[in-house]
């Protein structure tokens, strides 16, 4: 019973935003917390229920621009994650009969540390590898801070990891957990990669370690290449995506 309840579940959340650019992955929450230190362990009983959400390169024109089209926009905040957090509380809506919690990958905590580990959370429900300095065996950077990052076995670098969505009253204690890819295998790809996305993420390479399917379009380089306080004027002198005034 509870099993089936799972599946219909999983099956509305991916039918709704599939269709936008999205992909979804679920996870158990005590999977996450298992590799995490405790300050970032997310209080919820270990078989909890949760989904990590990513956009793909496709977010752009199925969501992102019928959204401007659609304004108004609220100035101060981030137009892609206004974008984002009206779908996923459209979404919530629809489960009118679930309590979910939303987590955002901008979203931190008064401590200041992120609500989520967008990229721990997609290793673990087999979303995206995510390649740390310890994946390296002979590490060249020194005292260097080198951050770690996540390829997705189809987009490669080109997507983002945008929320966490966890159903407090839902336990999967028999989810099967997948591993991610590991689609960068080697000691040297994995060094070029780390020193892309560290030092030259500016030019997308690091995106492209791997052939990938689909990338994002010149359009949406160029949005993302843009500082976010001159994207909107760029949206709106490019071809009127705005039809409602900003305000
Ligand atoms: C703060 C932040 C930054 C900071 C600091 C980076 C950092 N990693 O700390 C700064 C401003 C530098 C930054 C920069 C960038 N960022 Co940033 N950033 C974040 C943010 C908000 C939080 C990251 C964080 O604080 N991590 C805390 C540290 C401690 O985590 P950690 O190193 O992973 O350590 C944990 C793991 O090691 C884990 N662990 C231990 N053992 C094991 C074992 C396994 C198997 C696993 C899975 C985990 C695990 O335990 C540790 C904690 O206890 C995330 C979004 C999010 N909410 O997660 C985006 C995020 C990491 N950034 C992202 C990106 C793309 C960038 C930039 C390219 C800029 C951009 N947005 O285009 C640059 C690239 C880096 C650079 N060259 O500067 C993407 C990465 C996507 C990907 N493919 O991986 C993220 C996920 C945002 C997103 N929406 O997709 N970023």
């Amino acid at each position: 019973m509870m099993e089936l309840r799972v599946v219909d579940l999983e099956k509305r959340i991916r039918d709704h935003l599939e269709k936008l650019g999205f992909e979804i992955h679920p996870l158990k929450v005590g999977w996450y917390n298992a590799v995490l230190s405790p300050a970032f362990h997310l209080p919820y009983l270990d078989d909890t229920l949760a989904f990590v959400v990513l956009s793909t390169p496709a977010m752009f024109d199925k969501a992102f621009k019928p959204f401007l089209r659609n304004g108004p926009l609220k100035k101060i905040r981030d137009p892609v994650d206004q974008c984002i957090s009206h779908h996923l509380t459209l979404l919530r809506e629809s489960l009118a009969d679930q309590q979910v919690d939303i987590m955002y990958d901008y979203e931190l905590l008064p401590n200041r540390k992120p609500k989520f580990l967008a990229q721990t959370a997609a290793h673990i429900a087999g979303a995206a590898y995510y390649y740390q300095r310890k994946d390296v065996q002979q590490d060249p950077w020194g005292e260097k801070k080198i951050y770690g990052v996540c390829i997705h076995p189809r987009y490669g670098g080109w997507f983002a990891i945008r929320a966490l969505l966890l159903f407090p009253g839902v336990e999967v204690p028999s989810l099967l957990q997948k591993t991610p890819v590991d689609c960068v295998t080697t000691e040297e790809k994995r060094i070029e990669l780390l020193e892309k996305f560290n030092f030259h993420w500016r030019d997308w390479s690091y995106r492209d370690i791997t052939e990938v399917k689909e990338k994002y379009s010149e359009e949406q380089k160029t949005y993302f290449a843009t500082p976010p306080a001159e994207r909107l004027q760029l949206l709106t002198l490019q071809g009127g995506l705005q039809r409602n005034a900003i305000h």
